[in-house]
């Protein structure tokens, strides 16, 4: 038995195909391109893609910087005119110096007039439900002196075209507001009247 295995054992070695090792070939995977590979007869290989690259680089910076966020109850302005936030106070009335104190509590300032967006705060002066009909804004003067300025220094002189008729008529009055009864062109008036006022800041 232990020969006819042994035979049986010899036969099956010396029958079966002979099995040959090649060693494999190596193949390195392809390099991914993260880089430009230049093509040939092209120069529009790394140079664009810095371009990109920069272009990138801008967005994500514009996206980055916080945008000025306007003080709460304040509204966004922007246009020619400039970009400002501002705030329109006519349900408590106050002096114009209470009333600049308020602005400046809310990181702001009365509305100092100029050419260009004093129309747009004529044109939403009138407010539904206001107590206060007249605003206090950033002009005024500082008697015996008679010549008006704004809180920036500006000289505001008496041919300034939003002056309602007949004013500036000083007298008294020393502090610059928009008058309902004017269409809300300015009036000076006594500073301890209490009025609405206009805060503004630009950002
Ligand atoms: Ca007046």
């Amino acid at each position: 038995m232990k020969i006819l295995t042994l035979v049986g054992l010899f036969v099956l070695l010396t029958t079966s195909p002979t099995i040959k090792c090649t060693p494999r070939q190596f193949k390195p995977p392809p390099i991914p391109h993260y880089f430009p590979v230049p093509v040939a007869g092209s120069n529009s290989g790394f140079g664009s893609n810095l371009g990109l690259l920069a272009l990138a680089l801008i967005v994500f910076s514009v996206l980055l910087v916080p945008t000025p966020k306007c003080p709460n109850g304040y509204t966004l302005y922007s246009d020619k005119c400039g970009r400002f936030c501002y705030r329109l106070h006519f349900r408590i009335c106050k002096s114009w110096a209470d009333a600049r104190a308020t602005c400046k509590a809310e990181g702001t300032d009365l509305m100092v007039p100029d050419t260009c967006s004093y129309p747009f705060f004529q044109g939403i002066a009138p407010q539904t439900g206001a107590t206060c009909t007249d605003y206090w804004i950033g002009a005024f003067r500082t008697p015996p002196s008679t010549g008006y300025m704004t809180l920036k220094g500006s000289p505001i002189p008496d041919n300034f075209k939003f002056w309602g008729a007949g004013q500036p008529s000083r007298l008294t009055q020393a502090c610059v507001q928009m008058a309902d009864e004017l269409g809300y062109a300015m009036n000076d008036d006594n500073c301890g009247e209490l009025a609405g006022y206009i805060c503004q800041k630009f950002i």
